[in-house]
């Protein structure tokens, strides 16, 4: 009789046939599969899988939707109630941590729950926390036994903080928790209290970074401390170039763009005209630039760079965006106030 072996960082079916392929290992006595070996012990991996769709779940499940902050232009746009509509759901926005101290998270939450309303989302809850905070996993774990049911499932896009919320509550300290994007792959399992909790692999987002950029270069635009938003005042003709991935060029009153970007990227001023030649010779085998123009209508809106951050601006007014072809953008109502 064979068993299946898991690999315990990210939970894949240890293999040792297929170098390329996920779960890969050189003897099946191993507890990590490469890929999680070589993120634990040199920081990186260069492979990149993307793990399979979800398992279908029992019904009397609460099913935890986690969205990080900087992805909630898709909070809502995963609709799993549709095909498990008898679970319970729970929205939990992590890492708010990332957000400014002096953020209005009441208003936040206002916000986020009339949307929900609007779009018609069923909801138990939503939560705003961070998975670093240890009173805030204090708070999840009793809320979580006060629902009185046998499984809870983390569910959501990738980098969102389900395994970390995961290893919080189990105290599992096997599993991997990293910025790599589809780090898990497969579901980890552990029992608290009376309840089975459950990680799943994240849902896979089309044009996040890892599209575009190896994870050695990706990890280190994606924040880990308490952003400090960067307010430009910029002069007729002038453009903001960000890192060697975004060039934006702003008329209209949109020109007090503020931005929520880790600390370690970096942007600075050019002229309108020169940013296309600027941008253009960092293109790579894996994209050339597009460009685009977002019309900005009278109040204040969010621009989202796909897993990275984003850009409040008051309109009305014009942003020209010139970005990696594929890239996930967004446009929406800011969800907040500066
Ligand atoms: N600042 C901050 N970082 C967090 C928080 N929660 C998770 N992280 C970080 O976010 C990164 C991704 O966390 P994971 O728990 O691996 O995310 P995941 O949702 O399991 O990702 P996949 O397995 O790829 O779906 C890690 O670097 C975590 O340390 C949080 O509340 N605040
Ligand atoms: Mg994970």
């Amino acid at each position: 009789m064979s068993t299946t072996m898991r690999c315990k960082g990210c939970g894949a079916i240890l293999q040792t046939e297929q170098k390329d392929h996920v779960g890969y290992v050189i003897n099946l006595d191993q507890a990590y599969c490469q890929s999680c070996f070589r993120l634990m012990h040199y920081g990186d991996s260069p492979t990149h899988f993307h793990p399979e769709d979800l398992p279908s779940l029992p019904q009397d499940s609460i099913i935890v939707m986690v969205s990080s902050i900087l992805h909630l232009d898709l909070l809502f746009s995963y609709p799993v109630y549709r095909y498990q509509p008898d679970a319970k759901y729970i929205y939990l926005i992590n890492q708010i941590d990332l957000l400014p101290k002096h953020t209005n998270l009441d208003h936040l939450l206002d916000n986020i729950t009339q949307k929900a309303k609007r779009m018609g989302i069923p909801y138990e809850d939503i939560i705003l926390m961070s998975a670093k905070n240890t009173l805030d996993i204090e708070h999840l774990k009793a809320y979580l036994i006060s629902l009185h049911e046998p499984h809870v499932y983390f569910i959501g896009v990738q980098n969102s903080g389900k395994t970390t919320l995961y290893k919080a509550i189990t105290g599992d300290t096997n599993a991997l928790a990293m910025k790599k994007a589809g780090l898990t792959q497969d579901v980890l399992s552990k029992r608290y209290k009376t309840m089975m909790i459950y990680d799943l692999p994240g849902l896979y987002q089309e044009g996040y970074l890892h599209q575009f950029y190896p994870y050695n270069v990706y990890k280190k635009w994606l924040p880990d401390e308490e952003i400090s938003p960067k307010i430009y005042q910029l002069n007729e003709g002038q453009s903001i170039i960000v890192e060697d991935i975004l060039g934006l060029s702003f008329s209209g009153k949109t020109i007090y763009p503020v931005f929520y970007l880790g600390s370690e990227v970096k942007l600075h001023r050019t002229q309108d005209q020169k940013v296309k030649d600027l941008l253009k010779n960092k293109e790579t085998e894996a994209f050339h630039f597009e460009e685009k123009t977002f019309k900005i209508p009278d109040g204040l809106y969010q621009l989202t760079f796909a897993d990275m951050g984003f850009l409040h601006i008051t309109g009305p007014g014009h942003v020209k965006l010139y970005y990696p072809k594929g890239m996930h953008i967004s446009l929406s109502e800011a969800l907040f106030n500066d």
